[in-house]
C-alpha cells in the first residue's frame, strides 16, 4: 500500500475528494495523514472524523521560511510517505523541501499553467478577458507553479462570471482531475520525462 500525506491550509475540499476516491475506488494506497499550516484549517475536522492522523505545523511559530520548511519536513518524514499532495496549501516551499520529495510531490493550481502562476488566478483571468480557464495538476519543483504537468481541466468563462462563480466551476473540475492524477501515481501509471509527464497506457490527460 502506498502512503499518501496531504498538506492543506483551509477548506480541504480537494483533500476530501482524494480521501473519498481512495476509499470508494479501492486504490492500492491510504491517506496516512493530513497536515495543516494553520490550526483553524477546516479540512482538519473532516480528516479527524475519518480517522486520519492530523498534525499542525504553524508557519507563524517559525522565524524563517527555512525553519518552517524543516519543521514541516520533519512532520512529513514521520509519516514515511510515498506521495506528498499539496491541496490548497498556501505557503511557498523552499528548494530543500522540494528536493527532498522530488518526483513525489504534487500540487493543484487553479489556472491553465503556465498562465497565471501565483495567487488570485480567477480574478486575473477575468481581468485578462480569458474565454477559457481551468486547473492544473503538476509535480512541484523549486520554481513556483512550473513543474511537469500531469493533467489539466478546461472550463468555459461565461460573460456573467465573477470570481466566486468562476472559481466554483473550476473547483468542481479539480475534484475530478486531482483524485485521478493521484490514483495514476499510486498505481504507477505516470512517467516523468523532463518537463513532460506521460500516462503509461496513454489515458487522456485533459478533462473538458
Ligand atoms: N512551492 C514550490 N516550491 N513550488 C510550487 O509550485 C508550489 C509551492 C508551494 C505551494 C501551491 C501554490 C499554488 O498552486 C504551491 C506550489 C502559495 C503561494 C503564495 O504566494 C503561491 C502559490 C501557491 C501557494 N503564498 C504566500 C507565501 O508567502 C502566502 C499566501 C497566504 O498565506 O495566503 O508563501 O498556487
Ligand atoms: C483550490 O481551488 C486550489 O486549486 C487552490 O485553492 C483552492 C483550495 O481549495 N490552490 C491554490 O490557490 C494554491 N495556491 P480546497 O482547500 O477546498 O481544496
Amino acid at each position: 500500500m502506498k502512503r499518501i500525506v496531504i498538506l492543506i491550509s483551509g477548506r480541504g475540499s480537494n483533500m476530501q475528494a482524494i480521501v473519498q476516491a481512495c476509499a470508494e475506488q479501492g486504490w492500492p494506497a491510504r491517506v496516512v495523514a493530513v497536515i495543516a499550516n494553520r490550526a483553524d484549517a477546516q479540512g482538519l475536522d473532516f480528516a479527524r472524523q475519518h480517522g486520519i492522523a492530523t498534525a499542525v505545523v504553524e508557519h507563524t511559530a517559525h522565524g524563517s521560511r527555512a525553519g518552517f520548511d524543516a519543521a514541516l519536513a520533519h512532520a512529513v518524514d514521520a509519516c514515511a510517505p510515498d506521495l506528498v499532495v499539496l491541496a490548497g496549501f498556501m505557503r511557498i516551499l523552499g528548494a530543500d523541501f522540494v528536493g527532498r520529495y522530488a518526483g513525489r510531490l504534487m500540487n493543484i493550481h487553479p489556472s491553465l499553467l503556465p498562465a497565471f502562476p501565483g495567487l488570485h488566478t480567477h480574478r486575473r483571468a477575468l481581468e485578462a478577458g480569458c474565454k477559457a480557464v481551468g486547473a492544473t495538476v503538476h509535480f512541484v519543483t523549486a520554481e513556483l507553479d512550473h513543474g511537469p504537468i500531469v493533467m489539466q481541466s478546461v472550463v468555459p468563462v461565461h460573460p456573467s462570471d465573477d470570481e466566486d462563480r468562476l472559481s466554483a466551476r473550476v473547483l468542481a473540475t479539480e475534484h475530478v482531475i486531482y483524485p485521478l492524477s493521484v490514483r495514476w501515481f499510486v498505481e504507477g501509471q505516470l512517467r516523468i520525462d523532463g518537463a513532460r509527464v506521460a500516462h503509461t497506457a496513454g489515458a487522456s490527460q485533459i478533462w473538458i
